[in-house]
Order: C-alpha cells, then sequence, then structure tokens
C-alpha cells in the first residue's frame, strides 16, 4: 500500500455503529460496562479512546511502527519515551535540539539521576567515543530546529545498538512523508503533532511510536499512568491532517526549495541553512535518507537589527513560534524557539543574532518570496 493511501485509510475505518466514513470524536470520559470485567475494550478514556486510538494506528502505519502512542503535546511525547531510562542510565543527545527539549532535559530529567551528554551527531564517530557502559539511549533530531544538521540515521543506529542502546528520532521537521526513521534502524520515532502531522495550525499534540514490544508495553503503562494523552478533538484533527500529508509535504517541499534558491542568491543574505542546497555540507547525505528537504528554511542577515528589520517588515509571512501548517511562519531563534539554549551553544551552532527562519507555507510560492524580497530590502 502506498504512502497516502495507509495515510487515508490506516486507523480510518468506517464506524461499526454507524458507517461514518470518518472517525466519530468519542467525546466521553468512560464507558458503561456489561458486568464486572466485561466490557468492549474501552473501560476509561485515560486509557483508551478510540479516536486517539484510530490516530495512534495511523501515525504508526505511516512510519512503519506497529504501536503508536499520543500525547497532549510534542513535549509529552518526549517526556514520556525518556520514562524508558532510569536513574543512573546515560542519554546522548543531538547538540542541537528544539529548545524545549534541551530545557526538559536539562532543568528537569536531569534531576532524576539521569545524565545526558550532549554531542555533534552529525558524525557518528561522536556517538561512538560519548558511549559509556550505563548508555541506554541516543536521542537524534534530524534535521535539526533550526540549523539543520543532519545526523546519519543509519549509522548512529548501527553504533548504538552495537552497545545495546536505543535510538530515538524526533522527525518533525520532515515528517513521515519525507523521512521514516525506523527504515535506518532508529527504534522510536516522536513527532509534535502540532506541525505537519496535523498541518492547520490548530492543535497541539505529539506522537511516540515503535515496535519493540516490551519498551511499547511501558509506554502504554506510561501514558496511562502519568496521563499526558491527547484529547479526542485534537486527535480527529490530526487525523484529518495527516489524510493530506503527501500533498501538503510535496508543495512545502517545492517552495521550501523555491525559498531557499531565491535566500542564497540574495545579496543581504550572508549564509542559509537548508539541506536541499548544494552548498548544505551534508546535502548528499539528507538525499540518502529523506524523500525530500521539507519547507524549513534558515538564513542569517548578520546581526539582530538587520533580523528585526526582516521580521517586523514582512506583510504575508506571520511573526510566530511553531512551523509546519498552511501559513508561512517566520521567527527569530535566538530570542524565541531557542532563547533557553545556553548562549555558548547557540554561538557554536549557528544559532545566532541574525538568523531567521521560515516555516514556508502552502501559499502561492511567488507570493511568498515577493514578501521576503520586499522585506530584505528594508535591510
Ligand atoms: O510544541 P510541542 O508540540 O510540545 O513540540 C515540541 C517540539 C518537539 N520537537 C521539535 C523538533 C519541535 O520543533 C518542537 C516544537 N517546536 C516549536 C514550537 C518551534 O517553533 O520550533
Amino acid at each position: 500500500m502506498g504512502f497516502s493511501t495507509k495515510a487515508i485509510h490506516e486507523g480510518n475505518e468506517p464506524d461499526p455503529t454507524t458507517g461514518a466514513v470518518t472517525v466519530p470524536i468519542y467525546q466521553t470520559s468512560t464507558y458503561a460496562q456489561e458486568g464486572l470485567g466485561k466490557h468492549k475494550g474501552f473501560e476509561y478514556a485515560r486509557t483508551q479512546n478510540p479516536t486517539r486510538l484510530a490516530l495512534e494506528r495511523n501515525i504508526a502505519a505511516l512510519e512503519g511502527a506497529k504501536f503508536g502512542y499520543a500525547f497532549a503535546s510534542g513535549m509529552a511525547a518526549i517526556d514520556a519515551t525518556l520514562r524508558l531510562v532510569h536513574a543512573g542510565d546515560h542519554v546522548i543527545v543531538s547538540d542541537n535540539t528544539y529548545g524545549g527539549t534541551f530545557r526538559l532535559f536539562t532543568r528537569i530529567l536531569s534531576n532524576y539521576g539521569i545524565e545526558f551528554s550532549f554531542v555533534d551527531t552529525s558524525d557518528a564517530g561522536n556517538v561512538e567515543a560519548a558511549i559509556k557502559e550505563n548508555t541506554r539511549m541516543v536521542f537524534l533530531e534530524t534535521p535539526t530546529n533550526p540549523v539543520m544538521i543532519i545526523s546519519d540515521l543509519q549509522a548512529v543506529s548501527d553504533v548504538a545498538h552495537a552497545r545495546g542502546a536505543r535510538v530515538v528520532c524526533d522527525n518533525t521537521f520532515m515528517s513521515p512523508y519525507l523521512q521514516r526513521p525506523m527504515e535506518f534502524g532508529v527504534d522510536i520515532v516522536v513527532h509534535s503533532t502540532t506541525k505537519y502531522l496535523n498541518g492547520h495550525s490548530d492543535g497541539v499534540g505529539g506522537v511516540a511510536v515503535l515496535s519493540d514490544e516490551k519498551d511499547a508495553e511501558w509506554l502504554a503503562f506510561v501514558q496511562n499512568s502519568a496521563g499526558a494523552i491527547l484529547s479526542p478533538f485534537d486527535s480527529w484533527l490530526v487525523l484529518r491532517g495527516t489524510k493530506t500529508l503527501a500533498v501538503r509535504m510535496e508543495q512545502h517541499d517545492k517552495s521550501g526549495r523555491a525559498v531557499a534558491a531565491f535566500l542564497e542568491e540574495h545579496p543581504k543574505v550572508e549564509k542559509i541553512y537548508y539541506p536541499g542546497s548544494l552548498s548544505h555540507r551534508q546535502h548528499d547525505l539528507a538525499k540518502r535518507q529523506q524523500k525530500g528537504f521539507g519547507g524549513m528554511v534558515a538564513f542569517d542577515v548578520g546581526t539582530l537589527e538587520r533580523a528585526r528589520i526582516v521580521l517586523e517588515t514582512v506583510r504575508l509571512c506571520t511573526l510566530a513560534e511553531s512551523l509546519g501548517g498552511v501559513e508561512t511562519l517566520i521567527s527569530h531563534p535566538a530570542t524565541m524557539t531557542h532563547a533557553s539554549v545556553l548562549a555558548e551553544t547557540r554561538q557554536r551552532i549557528g544559532i545566532t543574532d541574525g538568523l531567521v527562519r521560515v516555516s514556508v507555507g502552502l501559499e502561492d510560492t511567488e507570493d511568498i518570496i515577493a514578501d521576503l524580497d520586499q522585506a530584505l530590502d528594508g535591510i
């Protein structure tokens, strides 16, 4: 079955009671039971909900996983996934992740005896060198938010598995349409469904998918015990979103390439970050493990003042955090999404005060480019 067929049908069987072709929003907190221990597989809505279950099956199928668990946000999905490690365990993390991931690991989870090493995972050799006796997990984000560093999924998985560590990949920037990490050996894929999977900027959510039965059992236990579940309505919104994921990603990718090519030639732009560009040092690796390059483009205009002009002069693009929706969003990572990353780390990985990030939306490509052009003219 092809990707779009799965996206439209997996988990989306017509409703058994009415025949409704879209999965209903089961807005209920509990379910009537016929007798003690006798029920239809649904007892209480934190534990099971048919709308959420449909979404979990849908995204698991798209990533090529057996099991999926949906959470109240991308961060909740990442937090639940980290419950697979315990006090005394060591986790290796890409040194450029979404700022919220860095904050969760360094400010919260490190208080519970989990040790984190942040390394440049774009070189699998760095991962190998950082592995210790107690390393139980390698957490990758690829391409990274916002400077689009790529990690070699197969090489890192090989290195980690040789030492008995699981590999987790945050696949938010690509979506399963453009990259399926499990095909390269990754064990667990996490997403902020807030982004491309929902695709319409109208719901916050997250998901973790995996195939290992024991780990899946534990994640289900964590989902039910800690309770950071995705609501039925938000599950339904994401289910609706994934049906058009393929066509949306094709267009995000097409416009992303065009916007990157425009920015690369622009005299006011000092540097661009886009894996589809031949100037990206990992262009070949991106081509090997991704089906496209997507709609996320970052560019450096040199100073905070110049960045401010661009961010405040755009008319069509909206100055806002988040990404992956139908509308083009523009943001300033240093003060917005990555403000919680140490200043020294930000400088080292290229999140300078002059860096601007664009989530290229689904408006007409020439309108997006014209808007960026007039904003850059303001410099
Ligand atoms: O916002 P939430 O649904 O909790 O997802 C967190 C998250 C996780 N992983 C990646 C790669 C992300 O980009 C995010 C959220 N990112 C933004 C809000 C942003 O503007 O980059």
